[in-house]
């Protein structure tokens, strides 16, 4: 085909042309204000970022999926425990109580209510009776974010249905206690090291960490490797050390957390003669 010699066909290419410049230029302008809108709003980050570890999983702990209550025992009743409050999809909240100590023999009504514990006020959400120590209930139509508006709010158990006015256990719910949590989560994120195996090897090739710290050995050899502690190719020096026993087996990305302290040589299962080594401190 010779769009040369197709009548009307420069005009056209001239439109196209002056509605791609158009629209090329548009979409600068709305990246540019994009970019300014973003800087506006600072992002929320859950911790400080460490260079050279891995932080980009840090976002997910932002959203609020669970909220631990504590559940303080009551005119010396013997039973305490928690109740774990859970988002389920976009609008259900899952209550689990449990209480150990002394079981009481009879159902015991529980419930959400307005106010702090020792001395909550009216009931907000009824719960299941607590059963043998444990209740399951599901609220519908309710959010997470929802509850932690409403706050205060404390998760309160009675004696029994004949003796209400008697509680046994209860607890506020408070906002503070997943934000410690998610700092845990995200500094156990952070505490990640990174070894990177391209065509030198595996840099660094020794690298030192905590017990109960996380390495990830991300491959950009541009071939499948496979990470795994010596000797090859049985791999016993630390059985569990070996890539392709774990879910990341043929991937380019294998992150192992090191339980035991020691001096581990490993290498790639696929080019024996490349060898690094972890050494996991107490
Ligand atoms: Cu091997």
């Amino acid at each position: 085909m010779h769009f040369s010699t197709k009548k009307g066909f420069a005009p056209a290419i001239a439109i196209i042309i002056a509605l791609l410049v158009i629209g090329g230029g548009s979409y600068g302008i709305k990246k540019f204000s994009d970019k300014k809108t973003k800087k506006e709003v600072p992002p929320v980050t859950t911790g400080m970022p460490v260079p050279g570890t891995d932080t980009k999983e840090t976002e997910v702990f932002e959203k609020v999926t669970t909220l631990q209550v504590r559940l303080d025992e009551q005119n010396t009743s013997g039973e305490s425990g928690q109740a774990v409050l859970t988002q389920i999809g976009t609008s259900t909240v899952k209550v689990v109580i449990n209480l150990t100590g002394k079981p009481s023999t009879v159902a015991q009504p529980a419930h959400i209510h307005i106010g702090a514990c020792p001395t909550p006020g009216a009931v907000k959400y009824p719960l299941t009776n607590v059963d043998k120590g444990a209740s399951q209930t599901e609220i519908p139509n309710m959010t997470l974010e929802q509850l932690l508006a409403e706050l205060p709010l404390a998760v309160n158990v009675h004696k029994s249905a004949t003796d209400v006015k008697t509680y046994v256990a209860c607890g506020n719910i408070v906002k503070e206690e997943t934000k410690s949590e998610m700092k845990e989560e995200s500094a156990v994120k952070q505490s990640e090291m990174k070894v990177v195996y391209n065509t030198q090897g595996f840099s660094p090739e020794s690298i030192t960490v905590k017990k109960g710290e996380t390495v990830v050995f991300e491959n950009k050899t541009g071939k499948r490797a496979s990470v795994a502690s010596n000797d090859h190719p049985t791999h016993l020096l630390y059985p569990e050390f070996d890539q392709y026993k774990t879910d990341a087996r043929g991937k380019d990305e294998f992150r192992f957390t090191f339980e035991k302290v020691g001096t581990w040589g490993y290498h790639d299962h696929l080019n024996a003669s490349v060898r690094g080594t972890v050494i996991v401190t107490e």
